[in-house]
């Protein structure tokens, strides 16, 4: 099935005829590489700006650490912090927004403060999630996790990991479509590091092109994962921004159209060089928009 150049975002056309880069903005107060800095609206709008102009494409806009073994936060906590701060970018910033929730009750009120695209590691899998997304005229990238973020990391097994995330993947997206969501409003993410060993994250990105030929656009986060930092022999967060990069416009070259990242200048270089230079994928698109 041929991938929709561009993704409905509520009304608003976001072009994939190139990869996108979607930059992250955590408003937890405890997130792995950079949580409590931007938990005030003004420190998030001025770090959302410099990601713009720096070349990001959607902002994704997260209030609950997902880090191994964190603990879930209420609703209203993650209100408190996603929804100033939604305002404040749709006010500032002309690009759209995305909330990364897991949350029925977040997913509403963040499209009703503006997100345009709802990022849920969760899969749409707790109650209410699946409809509050449907309803929404919102983007929905789909993640697969295998568990929670809690208890994830324990021991993850599959029989065949590349298999089970993309199977997993196309009946969400099927559940979707039964809704009644174009195809032109699903992202799909195997989710790096969520439930996955380092073999198993390998084993998915090497993969990735079977995941693309699903016909959705995948979006790709391995942004200072430690996935990288184990590559890198056991690197801290830190040092991994070149690690990043590389692998970014590897994903690219393996046809995924988005890219979640904290670095946003290392990976607009390193997504221009391997369009320049790297093997062209696709068109297996529909030439939409
Ligand atoms: C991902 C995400 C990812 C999507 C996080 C981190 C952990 N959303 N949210 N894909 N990761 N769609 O940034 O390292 O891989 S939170």
């Amino acid at each position: 099935m041929p991938v929709s150049l561009t993704l409905d975002c509520s009304g608003r056309r976001l072009r994939l005829d190139r990869p996108r880069i979607m930059g992250v903005l955590n408003v937890t107060p405890d997130s792995f590489s950079d949580g409590g800095r931007f938990l005030e609206p003004e420190a998030a709008v001025a770090h959302a700006r410099a990601m713009v102009e720096a070349g990001a494409d959607i902002i994704d806009v997260g209030g609950e650490s997902t880090r191994p073994g964190s603990e879930p936060v209420p609703f209203e906590e993650e209100l408190r912090r996603v929804i100033p701060v939604l305002t404040a970018l749709r006010a500032a910033l002309p690009v759209p927004l995305s909330i990364d929730t897991s949350k029925p009750e977040v997913m509403r009120a963040a499209v009703a403060a503006g997100a345009g695209l709802i990022n849920d590691v969760n899969g749409l899998r707790a109650p209410g999630a699946l409809a509050a997304a449907a309803d929404s005229a919102a983007a929905i990238c789909v993640m697969h996790m295998r568990g929670t973020p809690r208890s994830m990391q324990r021991e993850p097994r599959y029989d065949d990991v590349l298999r089970e995330v993309c199977g997993f993947l196309a009946e969400r997206a099927s559940a979707l479509r039964g809704l009644g969501v174009p195809a032109d409003r699903i992202v799909l993410d195997p989710g790096f590091g969520f439930g996955k060993t380092l073999e198993h994250n390998v084993a998915l990105f090497r993969g990735l092109a079977e995941l693309v030929s699903l016909g959705y656009p995948v979006l790709v986060g391995v942004s200072r994962k430690s996935m990288l930092g184990a590559i890198l022999g056991d690197r801290p967060v830190e040092g991994r921004v070149t690690a990043s990069a590389v692998a970014a416009a590897l994903a690219a070259g393996y046809g995924a159209r988005i890219v979640r990242v904290h670095d946003v200048a290392a990976t607009a270089d390193a997504l221009a060089v391997q369009r320049a230079l790297g093997r062209t994928v696709g068109p297996p698109t529909t030439g939409e928009g």
